[in-house]
């Protein structure tokens, strides 16, 4: 398995929902997330890899190295956003199909010669929906597998048409039944999404602390009247209601320290949007980050307080609702060091880094010591078609990824409670 043959197949599921200026667009459970779930598929079909779907659609292929153990799980995902970039999540799920595929070949390798088996199983998964862009909240399959988010309640989920995902996932033919395995570990590869790596030369991030967010789901209730015959002190304009809110949304960052909060509103809904109605409902979405949790709660709070004004202000009534609140996650140190190390042993520069951007490794740390790798943005942007990382940092992220899923599969990160007794490969040759 060589870097060019990563570099055709990440360059071939690129053109895949490919878009006018480089990017791709593959929402959840669409077409073109399909065909994508096909790629994956023949990728492990081919190697003779088990394949299963779970109960929301996560996608798994299995590489038995020690039957009966517990899985290290490489992987991330393959939706994007609409118009989105074609490096997001995508990179770390092929960058994670060539790493396994890399230990598979050095493990059997290893058995050949009489080697000690690896502890652990190996697996590779595509997390469904992570984007939380046609599905909201985001990172919702890794969450359904983790248990921190109702099965039931996530397929129930319906997008901007009305569509389910228990329809959507039906109709692409991804609404699975299989088994989740038991997880030893979990390693993330991602584009950083920021200016960081780039700006100081470095290959590897090591990611150690993820930011605090939140939405505000906001819906602002007017009523519809004419735009032609109602007097303007008649009105009970909810989309002038919604363009203060979103004014007010962006302007709360004025209150901290610059760069300290992040926080827009992304996603908006009119009815009945007519040029001649004044609207009657404004449907908002706003997005809260910051590494400290109470800046985004005094944020939160100034916003709603703002909003109580904007209400009485325009004859309105504004409801806003708290979801997809994520906790900081820190990583475990043993696996910052593992990366650190392996990032020295491949003579890549590394450095530790926090992530503002969601992932699924946020879900997976809650449940099993997870390491999460960045490589470089170019111009750190992201979620755009612009959305870039160089070859070569790819190919150095993907050395990375092997050589620490090589590791633990290993037993690198394992409790001394997994501790299993060293055992020649072959004995399950
Ligand atoms: O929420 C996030 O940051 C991710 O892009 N879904
Ligand atoms: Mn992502
Ligand atoms: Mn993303």
């Amino acid at each position: 398995m060589t870097t060019d043959t990563f570099l055709t197949d990440f360059h071939e599921v690129a053109q895949i929902g490919a878009t006018p200026n480089n990017g791709v667009d593959r929402q959840a459970a669409t077409a073109e997330d399909r065909e994508t779930r096909e790629w994956f598929r023949a990728f492990a079909k081919e190697r003779g890899w088990e394949l299963r779907v779970d109960g929301i659609g996560n996608q798994l292929a299995l590489i038995e190295l020690r039957p009966g153990s517990p899985y290290v799980l490489l992987g991330s995902h393959l939706d994007s956003q609409p118009l989105g970039g074609r490096f997001d999540g995508a990179y770390g799920v092929i960058a994670g199909l060539h790493a396994a595929d890399r230990i598979a070949r050095r493990v059997a390798a290893d058995a050949a010669e009489g080697g000690a088996a690896p502890q652990f199983n190996l697996a590779v998964v595509n997390w469904f929906n992570e984007e939380g862009g046609r599905f909201a909240p985001s990172i919702m399959g890794s969450s359904v597998f983790a248990g921190l988010m109702n099965e039931d309640e996530m397929l129930d989920v319906r997008d901007l048409r009305g569509v389910s995902v228990r329809e959507a996932l039906g109709e692409i033919g991804y609404l699975g039944t299989d088994e989740r395995p038991e997880i030893a570990a979990y390693a993330e590869i991602h584009i950083e999404q920021g200016r960081i790596l780039e700006r100081e030369g470095i290959a590897i991030g090591a990611v150690d602390r993820s930011w605090y967010t939140q939405k505000l789901d906001i819906e602002v209730l007017g009523e519809q009247s004419h735009t032609g015959a109602t007097l303007m002190s008649d009105r009970h304009d909810a989309l002038l209601g919604a363009a203060k809110v979103i004014q007010r949304v962006h302007e709360v960052t004025d209150l901290f320290e610059p760069e300290t909060l992040v926080s827009s509103v992304g996603q908006m809904t009119l009815e009945p949007n007519s040029p001649i109605v004044v609207a009657r409902r404004v449907h908002l979405v706003a997005d809260l980050r910051a590494d400290d949790r109470e800046v985004v709660l005094r944020a939160r709070d100034q916003i709603l307080a703002d909003i109580r004004e904007i209400e009485a202000e325009h004859g309105l009534v504004i409801n806003a609702r708290d979801f997809d609140v994520r906790d900081n996650q820190h990583y475990p140190e043993q696996g910052l060091e593992l990366a650190d190390q392996v990032a020295l042993d491949l003579g890549l520069g590394s450095r530790r880094i926090r992530t503002m951007a969601g992932h699924d490794s946020v879900a997976m740390n809650r449940i099993a010591p997870t390491v999460m790798l960045f490589i470089p943005s170019v111009d750190g942007v992201s979620h755009c078609e612009r959305e870039f990382s160089r070859d070569e940092d790819m190919v150095a992220g993907v050395e990375m990824l092997a050589e620490v899923g090589w590791r633990l599969v290993h037993g690198a990160l394992a409790s001394d409670a997994d501790a299993a007794d060293p055992v020649p490969a072959h004995a399950f040759a």
